[in-house]
């Protein structure tokens, strides 16, 4: 908490937000009844493996939450077997293709992951979920074990495609369809989940094509900001037509020397993920439900303003960037609605045309791409300039958020004193 704090210092519209958060958020009111044990243990996995956006699942609508739960923790699951370097592709691929059946074997387990995989004991308990998926209605686990089904087969030919495994993802056309077996699936997936509900129109299911868009554009995202991490696991996903634009070998990119190749090639791959944004604003223009509504557009706008972070950031090749706790949450608690969310699409693409420059030899296409979503916002919400967000820059939250600000900055300096002094006495306690 002190350290979100300290990183949003220059930033007092974001310390307000923290502090609305933490303390100003009204809880879930949903209660769970203390016998349903299972489903207890469920909400408790969620909250394990994502904080944030556990809060958003649990925020959702009675029809809909513990579908979406369990999807996701099923989804959690597969992708940690496919994550598990330790697991053979011997062992890897049946269980993978056949994942969606063990959803119907009741008191089904898996303790052999690798000790380190972080979402480990989530499959050692896996008999919980189980239970949970066998109470929902039969038309959302059928949803769930088509896409588990389709998910599982097609990670599971890229886990033993040889190819694959020596040069990572080729063409673009591989990168769209990797990512379509890993997220745009799960676009599509949850669509259904939300027309079954009752709670979205059945068309929102039927455009499997904007479905698929929203799952590539939060996957593609994912895949350029963790270059460095992935390839330290040897996990190849820039596709190499693109990098070999630019550099003989992946790894070339965060070389010194290739300073101006890992930046024009960097522009290459955020180019090619910017232009599913047209298709994510269209997507949420059609969704009806709120809670559905900020569910879908929270992670978009994430993903939005970690590629205009990115963007020409040479870091990416040094270490993991991440946009600030603060900025997270003040995105969070503005995704109300579409007028909002386009609002930040724009402030993120302005941000990202500010960055652009001459002599990138994508330029012109990065300008057109976010002219396309200036265009979205004129075409689909005409009046959205005379639509008058959430002021920032209002004087009360500016005033507020300076005082917090100082008053922060103070202790923390106060605190980080004391720890000096305290440091300096125990070192003083070993010396004598
Ligand atoms: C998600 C997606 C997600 C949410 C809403 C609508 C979607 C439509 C299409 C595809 C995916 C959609 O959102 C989560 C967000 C998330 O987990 N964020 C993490 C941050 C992070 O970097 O991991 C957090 O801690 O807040 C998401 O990333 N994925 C996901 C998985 C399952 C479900 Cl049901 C929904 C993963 C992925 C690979 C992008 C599909």
């Amino acid at each position: 908490m002190a350290s979100s704090f300290l990183q949003s210092i220059f930033h007092p519209n974001e310390i307000v937000a923290l502090i609305q958060y933490k303390f100003f958020r009204p809880p879930p009111i949903h209660v769970i009844p203390p016998e349903q044990k299972t489903k207890i243990r469920c909400y408790e996995f969620l909250n394990e493996t994502s904080r944030s956006f556990a809060s958003v699942i649990q925020e959702l609508d009675d029809g809909i939450r513990d579908a979406i739960c369990i999807f996701y923790l099923v989804l959690r699951g597969l992708d940690t077997i496919e994550d598990d370097m330790s697991i053979l592709i011997e062992k890897k691929e049946p269980l993978l293709r056949n994942f969606h059946k063990t959803l119907y074997k009741k008191g089904w387990t898996f303790d052999e992951s690798g000790p380190n995989e972080k979402d480990r004991q989530l499959l050692v308990e896996f008999n919980v979920v189980i239970e949970e998926f066998l109470r929902l209605e039969r038309q959302f686990q059928d949803v769930i074990v088509d896409i588990t089904n389709k998910m599982g087969n097609g990670m599971a030919d890229y886990a033993k495609d040889a190819a694959h495994n020596k040069y990572g993802v080729m063409t673009n056309k591989d990168f769209d369809l990797y990512c379509h077996y890993v997220a745009g699936l799960v676009g599509i997936g949850l669509s259904s989940l939300f027309s079954i509900s009752g709670l979205e129109k059945p068309e929102l299911a039927n455009d499997t094509e904007l479905s698929n868009s929203m799952g590539l554009f939060l996957q593609k995202t994912n895949i350029i900001r963790d270059y460095l991490d992935d390839l330290s696991g040897n996990r190849r996903f820039w596709p190499k037509e693109i990098w070999s634009i630019y550099v003989a070998d992946l790894a070339d990119l965060k070389k010194p020397g290739y300073e101006t190749k890992a930046i024009n090639c960097l522009s290459t791959i955020i180019l090619n993920a910017l232009q599913h944004i047209p298709d994510c604003l269209t997507y949420l223009n059609k969704i009806q439900n709120r809670s559905i509504f900020s569910f879908c557009a929270i992670p978009q706008v994430m993903a939005i303003a970690t590629l205009a972070l990115l963007f020409k950031n040479y870091n990416v090749y040094t270490s993991v960037v991440k946009i600030r706790k603060g900025e997270t949450v003040k995105l969070i608690l503005k995704c109300t609605d579409i007028y909002e969310v386009a609002n930040i699409f724009r402030y993120y693409t302005r941000v990202i045309i500010q960055k652009n420059d001459s002599k990138d030899p994508n330029f012109m296409k990065i300008s057109m791409a976010c002219g396309k979503v200036e265009q979205w916002c004129q075409t689909n919400l005409p009046d959205i300039d005379s639509y008058s967000p959430q002021q920032d820059n209002d004087i009360m939250i500016f005033l507020i958020g300076f005082i917090l600000s100082a008053f922060a900055a103070y202790l923390l300096h106060y605190v980080n004193q004391e720890h000096l002094d305290y440091q300096g006495r125990e070192s003083l306690d070993v010396f004598d």
